[in-house]
């Protein structure tokens, strides 16, 4: 959540501002339209990390003042990238601490003398605290390394004779136990083994804390009175497609807003007038996943309008969304999309890449993309964070489904389950829900990773987030995944009724459970349940042989116990690429695939009752921190970090492709997509 002026005292100390929930504003993707400009920022920014004992010399010398340079030493960094593999010095690669980052920026001439130009910076992720300055004055910090934030910064660029600006960001990659995800910094003070002051930063999930700026960062304009916001939940009634809308506006209460929904081919399908309504398509075109019809992916192009009268005359704001009409249901044993049953065949992913570790990019993406669609996999979940916008963006061209995830991973120490934990993880499902709620591909929100969900204070925890998460959208299923033993867990459980409200239509429960609910006999902290578990891995290490029962309990114990749909949301085995052993031993690929053939037979048996979907941890190694258990990360992808794949990428690819034939509700030739954008027809 940006925040106003906080001390920026917080160095390897707890990050703890309160905070009042609920968020001010939107976040809507920034798009070029007749009314909007963007300028990226990417390349080359100078960088210095803070090698000072206390981390603090950076505020103490007030390195915003001035440019960088003049302040001593820089680095270039490529933005977005992480920082920690950029370079040569080992000392950077596992930093804790303050780092700097400065860029200088000439901005067109209108946009620092139109007074009814509106000028925003918009930084898509800093891992994980951030203080931005421009032109050396406080505009925004930010809490959390996977969600945009942003900050107008107009009046500065428009306070003066400058056409230039410079934009200058400290980011704290220090985690403590009530950060998402959380960590601890371990001081060690027995001064006959460690330096004095020496601290490592300890972490309780399975990947490289990388740091930096991870994601565009951009310079964008809208209008004074302009688009802030818009909801849309989709439904259906017979062939008709329901498109309820919501609009919100910032910069004036007097205006005027009309929106147009347009088909693929740029024809106006249905309209409508005023902030919020319902558009009615008739013979509509739904969204469908990938492989599950012959056109899928099918999106609407909804263009609104907002018209404004001012004392300089008219303004007029234009924003384009994209919209794919679907629904999502859940029942005691299915998940349905487009009400068919919908079977989760897909991947968990990390963002993460050689050299620039997690910074965004495109031909990664692509690639990541394309091998999706070779694998015949329909989804993934973002494990262990958000994504990057333009990943969510693919997904809704592309037909792959999203369980999107939060950054709720580690949570396993009773602190991470302190009031404080607790409202800032509420923040960050509204962050999440506002960034990611109009993509079709999301169809369900998972608050957290394997949480220590045994802990008592965790049913209060997750009954709180995930009521929460229903609330900010009653429009998708919540989950949260699990690797507890089922009688131990205490966030899956049946709890207190929890009555879905909405100004807008409630699609995502069948009639049933919605009627359950509203009697109050029954209301689920999470709506599916996803466990996941490493039999044969993490122990009874080399026995495939006791797959086949373990796994089939584990099953029928949680679904006896809470009739609602499973996803096996992990499994797989640590592979070294080109390590070969047959009969089959732990690392070699043979082993990798003997593994999997295991589940399946399972898996196979309990996707006719209630399991609707396998996620394979993981779709490509991964760095983590280094210990005994990790050679160079971790190897259970099923490609390598290079996107090379090992042998257990055939095996499910001609499972997956045989899974999609079978489950495939409509037509069998997949059309390719067009990924351009359309011109404004207003
Ligand atoms: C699971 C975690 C995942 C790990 C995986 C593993 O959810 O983050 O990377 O184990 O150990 O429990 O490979």
């Amino acid at each position: 959540m940006a925040r106003g002026p906080a001390g920026a005292a917080a160095v390897l100390g707890p990050l703890l501002w309160g905070c009042a929930l609920a968020l001010q504003g939107g976040m809507l993707y920034p798009r070029e339209s007749p009314s909007r400009e963007r300028k990226e920022l990417d390349g080359l920014w100078s960088f210095r990390a803070d090698f000072s004992d206390n981390r603090r010399q950076g505020f103490e010398q007030q390195w915003y003042r001035t440019p960088l340079r003049e302040s001593g030493p820089t680095l270039d960094m490529p933005v977005p990238s992480s920082f920690n593999d950029v370079g040569q010095d080992g000392r950077l690669r596992s930093f804790v601490g303050w780092v700097w980052y400065e860029r200088e920026v000439t901005l067109p001439q209108r946009w620092t003398q139109d007074l009814g130009t509106r000028v925003v910076l918009r930084i898509g992720s800093a891992h994980y605290y951030a203080i931005v300055w421009v032109n050396g004055v406080h505009v925004a910090e930010h809490e959390g390394g996977h969600l945009p934030f942003e900050a107008d910064v107009s009046k500065l660029v428009q306070s003066g004779p400058l056409s230039s600006c410079r934009i200058t960001i400290a980011i704290n990659n220090t985690l403590t136990p009530h950060t998402l995800p959380p960590g601890t910094i371990l001081y060690q003070k027995d001064t006959s083994k460690y330096p004095k002051g020496y601290f490592v930063q300890n972490t309780h999930f399975d990947f490289f804390n990388y740091a930096g700026l991870h994601r565009p960062v951009l310079l964008y304009t809208t209008p004074t009175i302009y688009i802030d916001d818009i909801t849309i939940t989709t439904g259906m009634d017979q062939n008709t497609g329901l498109v309820n809308y919501k609009v919100f506006v910032q910069g004036s209460e007097h205006f005027q807003l009309e929106v147009r929904l347009l088909d693929e081919e740029g024809k106006v399908v249905a309209q409508g007038t005023g902030d919020q309504g319902q558009l009615q398509v008739p013979s509509a075109y739904l969204w469908w996943p990938y492989l599950m019809h012959e056109h899928p992916a099918y999106l609407y192009s909804l263009e609104v309008r907002l018209t404004a009268q001012t004392e300089a005359g008219p303004v007029s704001d234009f924003y384009a969304l994209p919209v794919g009409i679907r629904t999502v249901a859940v029942t005691e044993n299915q998940f349905l999309i487009n009400g068919k049953p919908f079977y989760f065949h897909g991947v968990n992913k990390h963002e993460d890449a050689d050299i620039r570790g997690k910074g965004f990019d495109w031909p990664l993406l692509v690639k990541d993309f394309n091998l999706l669609r070779w694998l015949g996999a329909n989804s993934f979940r973002t494990s262990h964070y958000p994504y990057a916008e333009e990943v969510m963006q693919l997904c809704d061209r592309y037909g792959i489904v999203v369980i999107d995830e939060s950054p709720g991973v580690g949570i396993v120490l009773t602190q991470s389950y302190s009031n404080v934990s607790l409202q800032h993880h509420l923040e960050v499902m509204e962050e999440l829900v506002r960034r990611d709620k109009n993509h079709p591909a999301v169809v369900m929100w998972s608050v957290a990773n394997e949480p220590a969900s045994y802990l008592k204070p965790a049913g209060y925890y997750f009954k709180t987030l995930i009521a929460h998460t229903k609330d900010l959208d009653p429009s998708r299923p919540v989950t949260f995944v699990t690797n507890s033993n089922y009688e131990a867990d205490l966030g899956v459980r049946l709890g207190s009724p929890h009555l879905f409200s909405s100004p807008l239509p409630v699609f995502w429960c069948s009639p049933d459970a919605c009627s359950n609910a509203l009697q109050g006999r029954t209301a689920p902290y999470v709506d599916v349940i996803c466990v996941n578990s490493y039999y044969s891995w993490y122990h009874d290490y080399g026995h495939m042989e006791v797959i086949q029962l373990q796994l089939a309990t584990q099953f029928e114990k949680w679904y006896r116990t809470y009739q609602k749909p499973i996803i096996q949301s992990e499994y797989g085995a640590e592979t070294i690429a080109g390590f070969h052993q047959d009969p089959p031993l732990m690392f070699s690929e043979e082993y990798q695939k003997g593994l999997l053939e295991q589940y399946h037979l399972v898996l196979d048996q309990k996707r006719k009752e209630y399991v609707v979907g396998e996620l394979i941890w993981n779709f490509a190694d991964f760095m983590t921190d280094q210990s005994p258990q990790r050679a160079m990360g971790n190897k259970k992808g099923i490609f390598t970090r290079q996107r090379q794949p090992k042998g257990a990428a055939f095996l499910l690819r001609e499972r997956y492709w045989k899974l999609a034939n079978e489950t495939r509700y409509h037509g069998s030739a997949v059309k390719s997509q067009c990924v351009g954008n359309s011109p404004f027809t207003f």
